[in-house]
């Protein structure tokens, strides 16, 4: 090679998931989902349907079954292209469950234990706290890794995770030989944390047992601005990005991502006007944004055979992918192979 021919570049990969647990809610569209799309054009993009990290929370099988294939359809219809990205379930592709097995016996019990996400979950659910629930972050780890991902985008309540696969992957690296790739996370600046509509110190979570605390990717218009309008805020009267209005600060965020205006333009905006208009300009601004994605879902369910073909697709190609990283690990480790005949 002439030494002035650059190297042929390898686009970053960027790997994602979101759990099948409910219907997708704006945190984690403004969070997570809407960079999915944003980045495919740059990047080599492979996103994921965690079906294997809901059942940490017990699931009712048919429910669960039926909320896969309409997540799947949801993220489609936020823009997901499946001719551009690589987008799968994660239980099609055997690899995962498999790697978390070896990764699970390479963390310690201490590293575990210091997850806030499993001492929020094992409060919430303490009749549950099963052992999945704990060893959640090996196998979070594990779909990253298989991929040789550089960039993961998510939510901040993510970060955490993030740094425990770096630690996990620098550890196995060092113990033997070069492996993994440690990836970075990708936390958006305005909406990485929707908070709760009823209790801004919460974040929005689809699972919330209150509906009012949330919004649904496919609630109605009426219903988005009913729950924007019953929002809890504070009793100053002024549309002002400050510390202590949580719940105005949440707003604003959600209005700013949604209509692209800065902080100070909307301050501006609503200069001498009441809250309830602030909030009815909100809720129109976001049932406006939301509209092409529900009746895009709706057309894709109505296809499911279609659906079916992608995930058919994806799943093969992931298997391939994750496949090649499987089997370096298996040998690093010291399994057996078996001779090809
Ligand atoms: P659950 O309520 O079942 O725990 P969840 O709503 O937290 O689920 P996940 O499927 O675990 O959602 O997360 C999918 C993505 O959405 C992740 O990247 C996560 O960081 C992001 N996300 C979740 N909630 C929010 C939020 N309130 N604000 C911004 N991003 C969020
Ligand atoms: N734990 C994530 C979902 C998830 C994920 C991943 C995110 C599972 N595997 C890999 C990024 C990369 C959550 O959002 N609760």
């Amino acid at each position: 090679m002439n030494e002035t021919t650059a190297p042929q570049e390898r686009k970053p990969i960027i790997f994602s998931a979101i759990q099948p647990t409910g219907i997708m809610t704006l945190g984690n569209y403004l969070g997570a989902i809407k960079n999915w799309a944003d980045l495919q054009d740059q990047y080599d993009c492979i996103y994921s349907v965690a079906n294997l990290h809901a059942i940490t929370v017990r699931q009712d099988p048919a429910k669960l079954k039926k909320a896969t294939l309409e997540i799947y359809a949801l993220v489609m219809a936020c823009g997901i292209d499946p001719q551009k990205s690589l987008f799968f379930v994660q239980s099609h592709v055997p690899a995962h469950a498999e790697l978390a097995w070896v990764l699970n016996c390479h963390t310690q019990f201490g590293e575990l234990n210091r997850m806030t996400q499993f001492k929020d979950k094992s409060a919430r659910y303490a009749d549950n706290i099963n052992a999945g629930l704990f060893t959640y972050p090996c196998l979070m780890a594990a779909d990253i890794l298989l991929y040789q991902a550089d960039l993961v985008p998510v939510g901040a309540d993510q970060k955490q995770h993030l740094e425990i696969t770096r630690d996990i992957a620098g550890r196995f690296n060092g113990l033997y030989g070069e492996t993994f790739r440690l990836p970075e996370p990708y936390i958006p600046k305005t909406g990485a944390r929707i908070m709760s509509l009823q209790d801004p110190t919460k974040k929005m979570s689809k699972s919330d047992a209150n509906p009012k605390a949330f919004i649904s990717l496919l609630d109605p218009p009426e219903t988005i601005l009913k729950k924007f309008r019953s929002a809890v805020t504070d009793s100053e009267a002024q549309v002002a990005y400050r510390e202590g209005k949580d719940g105005i600060n949440n707003l604003m965020g959600i209005y700013s991502v949604v209509t692209g205006k800065s902080y100070e333009a909307i301050e501006e905006e609503f200069q001498g006007k009441g809250y309830g208009e602030f909030k009815t300009a909100v809720g129109e601004a976001v049932a406006e944004h939301l509209r092409p994605i529900r009746e895009r879902y709706a057309q894709l369910m109505n296809d499911k055979a279609y659906l079916e073909s992608c995930c058919r697709e994806g799943a093969q190609r992931a298997s391939y992918l994750a496949g090649k990283t499987l089997s370096k690990v298996y040998k690093r480790v010291g399994f057996l192979p078996l001779e090809k005949r």
